[in-house]
């Protein structure tokens, strides 16, 4: 999942962040590395504050470090100008729908439930599974809660970031996400790479054991995949082409056009099968 995709759940986290607000206001955000320890402890503050536990937030930030990586990467995002094509060609979609055709058959019981349970079929789940992460085999190497911790402090997009770090933050006291896991280099999570924010919003205990494992679980990426598409308004039954109702929940996957039309592209190739 790209930050496109995310821009009205930043608005209206911005709106919830604003509202809460009145509290103590952070340190100051920067555009360098520099004030990122003050501005951690101010944060400390103000997160003990909303009740969040001590012992939690001091093992957490005994963690975190500026993170120049995602800085660069930050910096560096290119919009999607490729076509549909090129898309496929540079994503390596043939191997995808190959691949994926394999995982549906060795994970037919899991899909079937997954099914039942939130009324969307295996192909636009495996399509996005073999995209995001060429099916968990690539889960990125950035520290998540520096990403995250980092992208806060830094000014291009505190506010929605600041909101992911008290996600982060949720998912760590819940037992849902380990201190030391490793993401993208936006903090993005797991298989299936979410936001923080979408972890605690649509993420799912696909194989039952008490957790939400985004990156350990397979079930629990691609239920809380599945979630998420339904948390967007997919429809059981209804088809997800472009022009077709499901298409809809697809964008709420990812703002990029070539990136929706791969899913529905893929996922039909996997759902023919
Ligand atoms: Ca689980």
């Amino acid at each position: 999942m790209r930050l496109t995709s995310t821009l009205s759940a930043a608005l209206i986290s911005v709106a919830t962040l604003m509202a809460g607000a009145g509290t103590a206001a952070a340190a100051a955000c920067s555009n360098t590395s520099e004030g990122f320890e003050a501005w951690t402890e101010a944060f400390k503050q103000q997160a003990a504050g909303q009740g969040f536990n001590q012992r939690m937030l001091d093992k957490v930030f005994s963690t975190v470090n500026y993170s120049r990586s995602t800085i660069s990467a930050d910096r560096g995002q290119k919009s999607f100008k490729l076509s549909f094509d090129q898309f496929m060609q540079k994503r390596g979609g043939q191997t995808i729908i190959n691949r994926g055709k394999t995982m549906k058959k060795n994970n037919a019981a899991l899909f079937a439930k997954l099914e039942q349970r939130y009324g969307v079929p295996s192909g636009p789940l495996i399509a996005i599974w073999g995209m995001e992460t060429g099916f968990g085999s690539f889960l990125g190497k950035e520290h998540t809660l520096s990403a995250v911790t980092t992208l806060a402090f830094d000014c291009r997009r505190s506010e929605f970031f600041t909101d992911q770090l008290y996600a982060a933050l949720e998912l760590v006291q819940a037992g849902n996400l380990d201190v030391n896991a490793k993401g993208a280099a936006h903090g993005e999570i797991g298989q299936t790479q979410f936001l923080p924010r979408n972890v605690v919003r649509y993420g799912a205990d696909g194989d039952g054991d008490g957790h939400i494992d985004m990156v350990r679980s397979r079930a629990d990426a691609l239920a809380s995949t599945a979630n998420f598409l339904r948390g967007h308004g997919w429809q059981p039954g209804a088809g997800y082409q472009q022009g077709e109702p499901n298409f809809v929940a697809i964008q709420g996957w990812n703002a990029a056009k070539v990136y929706q039309q791969a899913i529905a592209y893929i996922g039909a190739q996997i759902d023919a099968q």
